[in-house]
């Protein structure tokens, strides 16, 4: 075969990812689609490209120089599956599989050791910045195999985005490890834009702007410490005059957020290893409670506040307040995701550099920012950080912006607007700060319907109160 890497899938992200490659010096690229149409139509639209295509899986593995690589680009699932068992069938051990899409890192767990067992390789790969992230320079996450790396390094190089001069890709870890990172960069992605969308909420209401005057305020904020891709858009979403009416394109749009489900996989997964990822599942739920119209109280029956009027004195520091609040929220979301890869990580034995995760998440995805410099920082000083906020970077701002972000979150719920996502953040903050938490009577509560037990501050040893006897305390034997 004449190419070096191939592209099976040639939906958008596939035919974006395949005309990334070719751009490159040095590479030739096969592609297969299972419908001919998209191939056709491919081959036709980009003949600069110089694809190779094929008709059929045989033609396809004839087309590639061995050790064979091909990245799939189908939707996550059944076809996935299918895609793979297709190449095994066609291909020689030895030969690299990569799948570039959405899969979930369970799923890419049993697959690698499926495929490994036939011989092959097999590398679960991350990719976010849709579909002009894959044709102009994606962030790629992938897991699998060491060996594997050495080949699919060089390429994934040449085709990510550029961030600072580095490449945004890295050698996640083993097996799932890259498609559990995208899964929580998703879930980050979800709580970030949940967290700038109340703070639209909250300037609107309380400052009577227009949606073109708000979108100068982000515009404004993307110069500071916010800068990012998703304060970047937001002032673009909300600048944006429909052309039917004339009226703001936010206030057409249903209010209704969808939702593709790895905002969801982020909070199942973040359940089952314990950690407390609140800002996500917030951002999760938040957007479960628009989609359910039939729910929310179309007869305006549920009372609020009784002064419903929400008009804060001064717009100038009430807006300073909110980027505060927000960029604490922030700091408190992207804190949450990095313990759930720690957590992850930890679970499922990868070895997983969090300070070159949050590199190459700063080019290429949607949640690039400047922030994740910071991130960056807080990781290299190599210091033990319990949880990222309380680094010293980190700590210093969130002491700079509690104030505010207690204002507004008491702002909003006096005046009976929802911020689901910057309250309970703060939750979550003044949970790590406080000295002793009411988890000690939950204990209790425990012990009394369940015998389940408790340890005590002053001395070893696990204890049971007899509480339906004499309610004396007795020694309990450790169960571990
Ligand atoms: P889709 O997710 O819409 O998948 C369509 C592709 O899957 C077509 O090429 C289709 O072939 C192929 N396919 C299906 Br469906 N069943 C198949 C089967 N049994 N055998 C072979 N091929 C099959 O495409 P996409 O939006 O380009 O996304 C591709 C992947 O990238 C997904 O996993 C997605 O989650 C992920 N991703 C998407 C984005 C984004 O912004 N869209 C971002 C990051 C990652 P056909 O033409 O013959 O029907």
């Amino acid at each position: 075969g004449a190419a070096n890497i191939g592209v099976v899938g040639l939906a958008v992200m596939g035919s974006n990812l395949a005309r990334n490659l070719a751009s490159r010096e040095g590479n030739t690229v096969a592609v297969f689609n299972r419908s001919r149409s998209k191939t056709d139509e491919l081959i036709e639209a980009h003949p600069e490209a110089g694809f190779i295509p094929a008709f059929s899986y045989e033609e396809f593995a004839a087309n590639l120089q061995k050790p064979r690589t091909a990245i799939i680009m189908v939707k996550a699932g059944r076809p996935t599956d299918a895609v793979i068992d297709e190449l095994m069938r066609v291909f020689e051990p030895g030969d690299i599989i990569v799948d570039g899409g959405n899969s979930l890192f369970t799923d890419t767990i049993r697959r690698e050791k499926a495929v490994r067992e036939a011989g092959f390789n097999f590398v679960g790969m991350g990719v976010s910045g849709g579909e002009e992230g894959a044709l102009l320079g994606p962030s790629l996450m992938p897991g699998g195999p060491d060996e594997s790396w050495v080949t699919l390094g060089p390429i994934l190089k040449s085709i990510a985005a550029v961030a600072e001069g580095e490449p945004c890709v890295t050698h996640v870890g083993h097996d799932g490890a890259g498609h559990f990172v995208k899964m929580v960069h998703n879930g980050i992605e979800y709580a970030d834009m949940q967290l700038i969308a109340e703070a639209y909420d909250l300037i609107r209401r309380g400052t009577g702007k227009s949606p073109a005057e708000i979108a100068d305020i982000f515009a404004e904020w993307n110069r500071g410490e916010l800068e990012s891709y998703l304060i970047e858009i937001t002032a673009e979403v909300l600048r944006q005059t429909d052309a039917a009416t004339g009226q703001p394109l936010v206030d057409v749009i249903v209010d209704q957020a969808g939702a593709k489900g790895t905002g969801a996989w982020t909070v199942q997964t973040a359940l089952d290893l314990g950690v407390p990822v609140s800002g996500i599942a917030e951002a999760v739920f938040a957007r479960s409670l628009s989609s359910h119209r039939e729910q929310r109280d179309v007869s305006g029956s549920l009372p609020g506040p009784d002064d419903a009027s929400f008009t804060v004195e001064d717009p100038g520091a009430f807006i300073e307040q909110v980027r505060l609040a927000l960029y604490a929220s922030k700091i408190v979301a992207y804190s949450q995701g990095f313990d759930e890869i720690r957590a992850g990580a930890a679970q499922y034995g990868w070895n997983i550099d969090l300070g070159a995760v949050s590199k190459i998440w700063r080019g290429g995805c949607i949640i690039r920012a400047q922030f994740l410099n910071r991130i960056a920082d807080a990781y290299a000083t190599g210091d033990e950080l319990p949880v990222l906020l309380t680094a010293p970077y980190f700590v210093e701002a969130l002491g700079r912006a509690q104030d505010a972000w207690r204002h507004v979150v008491q702002a909003a719920a006096g005046a009976g607007i929802p911020a689901p996502a910057f309250s309970s953040s703060l939750s979550y903050y003044d949970g790590l700060r406080a000295e002793r938490l009411p988890a000690a009577l939950i204990q209790g509560q425990r012990d009394f319907f369940g015998a389940h037990t408790y340890k005590r501050i002053d001395k070893d040893g696990t204890f049971h109160t007899l509480w339906s006897g004499d309610r004396s305390e007795v020694e309990a034997e450790d169960t571990h």
